[in-house]
């Protein structure tokens, strides 16, 4: 299966909750009205778009109707505006550093070991050489847990004792990147509450040291959001920002959750460029970002009645 049909798959069931639906709001001949807005309206709400963002797309709706008048395409039109929304979450890649330091933070349970291990096999898949950190400390298992992915793609781990200092750990291990002339050190961190500030903290001297060792690193802060947590999401991306200076976003778990419309809200509402999406549990349930992809698989083909 091709990536993108991979990516179509895992959004299965937001597709079910938006396309089908569409399609029956898209019926041919049906005009540019109050009562499609309306219909339109509440099924992005029920597909977790978020209601700031439904009434932003609805209003881009209805200013088309207004100049194109009731006949206008509103099929084509929600695709268009949906894509153009999806865009502005789309990440210029940021500038490399040798070796290229991103640092994955976020709370409990949200991904980010499996995000790491994918992301490591992303980049050895382009030929690069990668190493991980454990700076998760906190739980012995964490440190298992990345050395399994490690040993999956053939990428080192460099780990300290459980219940060591995390920002030693990441201070060693890029010493021994650097040393080994390795291109990407991909740090992994616990899972931390955005409101516990002595967490946070942490994460800001993790930041802070390696910084010291290396100007520019660490040169990505990722925050790994849970598709389908939501609202929540938002309030973690305005801490994480703030404390630990995130850069971009990797949104998991979108498989096996109607909440997909999600990322229009995150793309709308967050100025955090989205990096990357993970779809399942395994190596290569994950993607760049990208926004064209993003919407076909969430809106699903064009309704064949306003195709004609
Ligand atoms: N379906 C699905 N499951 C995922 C995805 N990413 C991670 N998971 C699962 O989510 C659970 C938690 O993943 P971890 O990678 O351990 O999460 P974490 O953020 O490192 O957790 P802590 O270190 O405890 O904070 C595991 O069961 C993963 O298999 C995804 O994209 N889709
Ligand atoms: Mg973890």
């Amino acid at each position: 299966m091709g990536l993108f049909n991979k990516l179509k798959q895992a959004l299965t069931k937001t597709r079910e909750a938006i396309s089908d639906k569409l399609a029956a709001v898209f019926k041919p001949g049906r005009k540019l009205d109050k009562s499609l807005l309306q219909e339109l309206e509440d099924i992005l709400l029920s597909a977790d778009v978020g209601l700031e963002t439904t009434d932003h797309l609805i209003a881009k709706l209805q200013e088309a109707g207004r100049k194109v008048g009731p006949d206008a395409d509103a099929d084509a039109l929600l695709r268009e505006q949906v894509v153009a929304l999806l865009r502005e979450a789309e990440a210029t890649p940021p500038p490399q550093g040798a070796p290229h330091v991103v640092l994955v933070v976020g709370v409990n349970g949200t991904g980010k070991t499996t995000s790491v291990g994918k992301l490591g096999k992303y980049y050895a898949n382009q030929g690069k050489s990668v190493m991980f950190a454990a700076a998760d400390t906190f739980r012995a298992a964490a440190i298992e847990q990345l050395k399994i992915w490690g040993e999956r793609s053939g990428i080192q781990v460099v780990a300290g004792l459980p219940n060591g200092d995390s920002a030693a750990v990441a201070v060693d291990a890029l010493q021994a990147a650097a040393n080994r002339n390795t291109d990407f050190l991909i740090v992994d961190t616990a899972g931390r509450l955005h409101n516990k500030a002595n967490l946070m903290q942490e994460l800001e001297k993790v930041s802070r040291v390696l910084k010291k060792r290396q100007e520019g690193a660490p040169h990505e802060v990722l925050l790994v959001l849970d598709a389908t947590t939501g609202q929540n999401g938002l309030n973690q991306a305005r801490e994480f920002t703030r404390t630990a200076g995130v850069t971009g976003l990797i949104l998991t778990k979108i498989d096996g959750t109607a909440k997909g419309g999600v990322a229009l809200a995150i793309a709308h509402t967050m100025k955090l460029p989205i990096r990357y999406v993970g779809y399942g549990e395994s190596l290569d349930d994950f993607d760049p970002f990208d926004a064209e992809k993003f919407a076909e698989s969430l809106l699903g083909e064009r309704a064949e009645a306003s195709a004609n």
